[in-house]
């Protein structure tokens, strides 16, 4: 079926067609699809549109990753299908790693990942994941990580996460960048910056940031990073929420 560029929800349907080719493709987990539904319904609550103070997080965001020793972007089966070229993008203009890390691990999804993104032009060398070598203190397949990447990381930036690893990275003393609709969340509250913003927005802007930013002095990205305040952004999501 072809989406008309007419109808209302002309870029939510093609976002979900991206999610419903990524499982066809065996890059998305069904599961993705429901987690997808949450995301979409508070993304309508937010009307579509990013915030300003996911604006704020994502400064704050791309400062934290810049100013980073061993920055890492983490990928889930979610974020390789919606933004497979942005998430390259990102990865060169902060100077950070690539590393597969999946809830639902299957090594065929992690592998069709790898050959995905490769495909979108990433080099097979620079994405890590499909040998994990290091464990984080959890009880299910997302502890699994790279030693070199992941474990390793002063900065990770988790799109679409879970609660728990979240937590477990936050613990482990690394600056934890969470991307999620719900202010609500474990994630959400976990995290040490969450940008409330849909990931096909929050990565464009990310970019964006980046070039305007990668000139600035390390001691001023570490103070744009140390002012930002997560509580008053979920906050602030809320009431953007509240008074739709
Ligand atoms: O590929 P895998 O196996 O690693 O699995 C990935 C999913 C997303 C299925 C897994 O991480 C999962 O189950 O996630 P949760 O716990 O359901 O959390 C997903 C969160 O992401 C929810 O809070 C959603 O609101 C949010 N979300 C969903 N879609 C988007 C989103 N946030 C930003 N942008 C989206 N497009």
């Amino acid at each position: 079926m072809t989406v008309p560029e007419s109808h209302p929800r002309h870029r939510s349907l093609l976002i979900r067609e991206r999610l419903v080719a990524g499982v066809k493709a065996g890059i998305t987990s069904q599961e993705g699809l429901i987690a997808h539904g949450r995301g979409e319904a508070f993304d309508y609550l937010l009307g579509e549109r990013t915030i300003n103070s996911a604006i704020h997080a994502s400064r704050a965001a791309v400062a934290t990753m810049l100013a980073a020793k061993r920055p890492v972007l983490s990928v889930n089966g979610n974020v390789a299908a919606l933004v497979p070229d942005e998430i390259i993008e990102l990865s060169r203009v902060v100077g950070a790693q690539i590393e597969i890390n999946l809830f639902h691990r299957t090594e065929n999804r992690v592998h069709a990942i790898v050959d995905h993104l490769r495909a979108h032009g990433a080099p097979a060398s620079e994405i890590l994941g499909e040998q994990p070598d290091a464990a984080l203190p959890l009880d299910h397949a997302r502890s699994r990580v790279c030693a070199a990447g992941i474990h390793a990381a002063d900065a990770v930036l988790v799109p679409l996460e879970d609660g728990d690893r979240c937590q477990a990275l936050a613990r482990m003393g690394k600056s934890v960048i969470a991307i999620d609709l719900n202010p609500l969340s474990r994630t959400a509250e976990a995290a040490t910056i969450t940008i409330v913003d849909n990931v096909v927005r929050a990565i464009p802007n990310m970019i964006r940031l980046a070039r305007q930013m990668e000139g600035l002095p390390e001691d001023r990205l570490s103070e744009i990073a140390r002012r930002h305040d997560n509580n008053r952004a979920l906050q602030d999501a809320i009431r953007e929420i509240v008074s739709q």
